[in-house]
């Protein structure tokens, strides 16, 4: 059993490592040893202070995630907490000055271990938070109590409600560290701990009381986060459940806050919204390891690129490499389109520049990473290419031709098309094993999916290097194999079938929209058409006519076409599902829809009747799982997790839902197949159930569990 934690002495300190890689995770026998560690500092009279400190790349990033789905009820759960509070309480009541050495993260329990010593001193990298609602849960180990002591209850409030990790420079303005470490962390936390010594002071978070002490103020900093909550949660309970803690603790003091949030914390930890939160934790984890392609795969060094068009796409993929600090060429076939692409870059960090994101400074950085060109010059030194031109199959093979011609033997050639089939740019290439898809979602500098289509024959160099690049974009890098429209798009024709075809039953726009908001989506599905633009898809669907294909199985409805036909591509024209008054972007329900609606139903022979909005939700949720299930059969998508993770950061499908297969699994598979036969009974044959989710079903199986 490896020593998870131990105990030296240096300069008269107690040093307490912790030791349990990958993140010393605060995993059984963890808390123990720092307990163990600090009671025998106490009790050494050699000893005149104690630092507790992470051994590795990080302090304690948080309990041990996987242990949550040990707790087998709430008594359990109770338990477990009064143990690790009493645990932490006797950590702040060592009579020598305890101080908490950081570097990397201390996060969730990490920070309250952090908290329950006397003193912080970081180094300048480091970052703390309490993440814990980005897992469904809040703070247990006493966060919620000691972190407003230390910030005061709007800091903690925020902290605690939005899970981001923040720097050690605004810690320390916050008050949560007391000192930064230039240079050595250990020399420097020996040093705070003998001066702390010497001076005889020790300091009990638990009993400061002067930031939480305005009753007035703290007051309005609870409500004013609960109510810019309701805007955003979007069906989320736990940050509504971590300020419900901290302000017991405000109102009653620290034991009677302290009671609260152990009782609070049981009852997220077992709820459904903690599992599916947990279980995309894992799922996004899992998603950077693909069966065949080795963890110890060479990869490519990526340390300048290339974009081929400037369009909405290529300019916010230029972006994405800017912002790595990764020099990007940005080609465009003529100077009109070229400046348009530029302007449109610079007003996007600009836009973030009057939002305080960005500095002046940081703005002509990461501009001047950006390098204009209407030629290929150049392209020879790059070591990836992305191309992200019109979708067109003929225009798209030439620019590979060229690619293949003009780049390095070992530069990578990435396509962001959204639908089109990268085996045929492989082949344009003549370098096939370095051809893969890269599609980004628009915006490309906002949304952190990135679909990473592998052809038939991309290299496992080419995969493992666009992994690991995804992460320096900070992205999320999913792989998916290659068929029309991947994972993302190909299932998302099927949700939209849905929501067309509910249109012209019956069903109003904005009915539709509000049932998928209300489930916790953050637009409805027309609402996201008129932002990506309506044209886009009319124009993929002109494509597939052209080869007798369809995006979807099924009756296609000739609504979104007539709009395209009318130029209404959305709100980039003021009007599209909703009209837009000009400059705004709030959408406006047009009657002219419905008149579209009752003429495409008429053409169909459909009586159109009011539509429950069950039967809207059922409807889209299980036409995309029915997919979804299609698409893990023919391993487009390797995991269900996969899909899951794809969908949360491409479309912001409610992470505490857990992904469309999660919510599938939630509903019980024999329920899903169920309401799929129904379908097929009532609205026609192209609701036939997917081999997989009938095998599963008839197996008592999930998706999860396959
Ligand atoms: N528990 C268990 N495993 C963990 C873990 C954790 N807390 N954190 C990371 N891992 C695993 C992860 O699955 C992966 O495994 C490997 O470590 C590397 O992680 C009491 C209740 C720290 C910023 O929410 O945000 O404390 O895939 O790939 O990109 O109030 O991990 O290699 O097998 O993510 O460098 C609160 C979660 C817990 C932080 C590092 N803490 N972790 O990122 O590496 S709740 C968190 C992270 C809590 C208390 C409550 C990140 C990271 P594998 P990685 P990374
Ligand atoms: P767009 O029309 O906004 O931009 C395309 C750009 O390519 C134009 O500026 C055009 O001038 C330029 N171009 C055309 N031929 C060129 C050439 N030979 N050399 C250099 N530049 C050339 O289109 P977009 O929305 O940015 O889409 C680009 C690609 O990204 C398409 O394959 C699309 O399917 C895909 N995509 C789009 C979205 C979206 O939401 N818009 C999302 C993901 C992927």
């Amino acid at each position: 059993m490896p020593e998870l934690v131990r105990y030296t002495v240096q300069d008269d300190v107690a040093i307490v490592t912790i030791d349990n890689p990958p993140v010393n995770a605060l995993s059984p026998g963890v808390p123990e040893g720092i307990d163990a560690g600090v009671a025998r500092a106490a009790a050494d009279r050699a000893v005149k202070a104690v630092v507790l400190i992470g051994a590795g790349s990080t302090f304690i990033a948080g309990a041990d995630i996987k242990v949550f789905g040990t707790i087998p009820n709430r008594d359990v759960s109770v338990d477990r907490s009064h143990r690790v509070h009493a645990l932490l309480r006797r950590i702040e009541d060592c009579p020598k000055p305890v101080v908490c050495a950081i570097h990397g993260t201390a996060l969730g329990g990490g920070l309250e271990f952090a908290m329950a010593c006397h003193y912080r001193v970081a180094v300048p990298g480091a970052k703390v938070g309490q993440p814990e609602v980005l897992l469904g849960i809040i703070p247990g180990a006493g966060g919620t109590q000691r972190l407003p002591r230390l910030c005061g209850v709007a800091t903690a409030v925020e902290l605690c409600t939005l899970g981001q990790h923040i720097g050690a420079k605004r810690a320390l303005a916050e008050g949560i560290v007391d000192h930064i470490v230039e240079g050595d962390l250990l020399a420097g936390a020996i040093a705070f701990a003998l001066a702390k010594a010497a001076a005889g002071e020790v300091r009990k978070v638990r009993e400061q009381e002067a930031k939480i002490a305005d009753y007035g103020v703290a007051a309005a900093a609870i409500e004013a986060a609960r109510a810019s909550l309701k805007k955003t949660a979007r069906g989320a309970h736990a940050p509504f459940a971590a300020i419900d803690a901290i302000a017991a603790g405000v109102q009653g003091g620290f034991d009677a806050g302290s009671a609260r949030e152990i009782e609070i914390f049981a009852d997220c930890v077992l709820s459904a919204e903690s599992r599916n939160l947990i279980r995309l934790f894992f799922a996004e984890r899992e998603a950077a390891k693909v069966p065949g392609v080795p963890k110890e795969t060479a990869t490519l060094e990526i340390r300048t690129a290339a974009v081929v068009g400037a369009g909405t796409m290529g300019g916010g993929i230029a972006m994405n490499y800017a912002n790595a600090g990764i020099p990007v060429l940005l080609k465009e076939s003529d100077q009109a389109a070229l400046d348009r692409g530029l302007a449109t870059i610079r007003k996007n960090y600009d836009n973030s520049a009057a939002k305080g994101k960005m500095t002046p400074e940081q703005v002509e950085r990461v501009m001047s990473l950006i390098h204009p060109a209407l030629t290929y010059e150049g392209f020879d030194q790059v070591d990836i290419v992305v191309e992200a031109v019109f979708e067109n199959l003929d225009l798209k093979k030439s620019v590979f031709a060229d690619l293949g011609r003009v780049t390095k033997p070992d530069c990578i050639l990435a396509s962001n098309t959204s639908t089109l089939d990268i085996d045929q740019f492989a082949h344009s290439s003549g370098r096939p094993a370095s051809v893969i898809g890269h599609h980004f979602f628009s915006p490309a500098n906002v949304m952190k999916l990135m679909e990473i289509v592998r052809g038939r024959e991309s290299s496992n160099q080419t995969i493992a290097t666009s992994l690991k690049l995804s992460k320096k974009l900070n992205k999320v890098g999913v792989v998916v194999g290659n068929c029309f429209g991947f994972v993302a798009n190909r299932m998302l024709a099927y949700y939209m079938r849905e929501a067309y075809l509910l249109l012209e039953e019956g069903a109003s726009v904005p009915q539709i929209d509000k049932v998928m908001t209300g489930f916790g989506m953050p637009v409805g599905p027309f609402g996201m058409q008129d932002i990506a633009g309506i044209d886009v898809g009319a124009r993929i669907r002109q494509y597939l006519r052209t080869i007798g294909a369809t995006r979807a199985e099924g009756p296609e409805s000739p609504v979104p076409d007539w709009l395209y036909e009318m130029g209404r591509y959305g709100q980039k024209t003021g009007a599209g599902w909703y009209r837009y008054e000009a400059g705004s972007r709030t959408p406006i329900p047009d009657p002219l829809i419905e008149e579209l609606a009752l003429k495409a139903a008429a053409e169909r022979g459909i009586d159109r009747q009011p539509v429950a909005d069950d039967e809207i939700l059922s409807r889209i949720m299980v036409a995309l799982a029915n997919e979804g299930a299609n698409v893990l059969e023919e391993h487009i998508a390797i995991r269900a997790g996969d899909i899951d993770v794809i969908y949360a950061y491409g479309f912001g499908y409610p992470r505490h839902r857990g992904g469309p297969m999660a919510y599938a699994d939630s509903l019980g598979l024999t329920q899903v197949l169920a309401k799929v036969s129904e379908y097929r009974a009532r609205l026609g044959d192209h609701w036939r159930p997917a081999p997989l989710l009938d095998r599963l079903a008839a197996e008592g199986n999930s998706f999860y569990g396959e």
